[in-house]
């Protein structure tokens, strides 16, 4: 990570994870769903999903399951357009779910955004998630006005590869206009590490439920959440044992 440190501009947030725990009760179930409305006898229990949560992206992640099981039939003619369909419908599991209240944002995710957003710093996000996706959660938790606190949006198909590659990192900051050493990224996932640090992003690790066995080594913090008043954070920071709550005061430190 090569990129000049500066005063602190901007915060880019993933979604499934960091702002919430999304993946094991909202898209798990959602694939689940598309795929008994398709007819297929494909279930994804607790342990196969989070082994194919390596490969980001529903799509991506629904073909690779298929070359699994039999790739004969996931190269044939109309492959894709199967995948396509069952993400369509899994795209509207996901978006109900959400919508009927089934998901809450991560301990201390609100309180973090409203310091940021009261003082000023600008909120992106760069995710592998559908855009629709996005949109849905920041609705039915932080309000009708939810995806207007957030300056710059990038997500899904924006860009050709999804994390690991630091394409989608690369194209929020191009569109905030900012270097990357006046950012901070948070992330819960190793693939979402990697994307950041390509783009020369520093960023705050908070392990969730299918990360928290996973090696975070080189991240500017690595830590169980974000913690609140009730619930302190811990974890390394810069290496260093640290726990407590993050808030901006923390955040600016970290990246001075
Ligand atoms: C999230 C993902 C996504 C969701 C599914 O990764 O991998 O693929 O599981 O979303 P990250 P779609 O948190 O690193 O962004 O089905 O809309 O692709
Ligand atoms: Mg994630």
């Amino acid at each position: 990570m090569s990129a000049a440190r500066g005063e602190l501009r901007a915060l880019i947030f993933d979604v499934d994870g960091t702002l919430a725990e999304t993946e094991r009760d909202g898209h798990r179930i959602a694939f689940n769903q598309a795929f008994a409305d398709a007819g297929l006898d494909w279930h994804w229990d607790v342990p196969t999903y989070g082994r194919l949560l390596a490969i980001t992206g529903g799509k991506e992640r629904m073909l690779h399951y298929w070359q699994e099981i039999d790739p004969q039939a996931a190269a044939a003619p109309g492959a894709d357009a199967l995948i396509a369909e069952l993400h369509r419908r899994k795209t509207a599991h996901y978006v109900r779910l959400v919508a009927e209240g089934g998901i809450a944002l991560r301990p201390g995710v609100r309180r973090l955004l409203e310091q940021a957003r009261g003082a000023g710093l600008r909120l992106a996000i760069a995710t592998t998630t559908t855009p629709d996706n996005v949109q849905a959660l920041l609705q039915a938790t932080l309000g009708p006005g939810g995806m207007e606190w957030f300056e710059v949006v990038g997500a899904g198909d924006a860009v050709p590869r999804k994390k690991p590659d630091p394409g989608i990192y690369t194209w929020v900051l191009d569109r905030l206009g900012l270097a990357a050493g006046h950012c901070l990224a948070f992330e819960d996932s190793t693939n979402g590490l990697r994307a950041a640090h390509g783009a020369g992003l520093r960023t705050v690790v908070t392990t969730g439920t299918y990360t928290r066995d996973e090696d975070f080594t080189g991240a500017l913090a690595w830590l169980d959440g974000l913690g609140d008043a009730t619930q302190a954070a811990s974890g390394l920071v810069r290496g260093q044992p640290w726990q407590g709550v993050v808030g901006l005061d923390e955040l600016r430190q970290w990246a001075g």
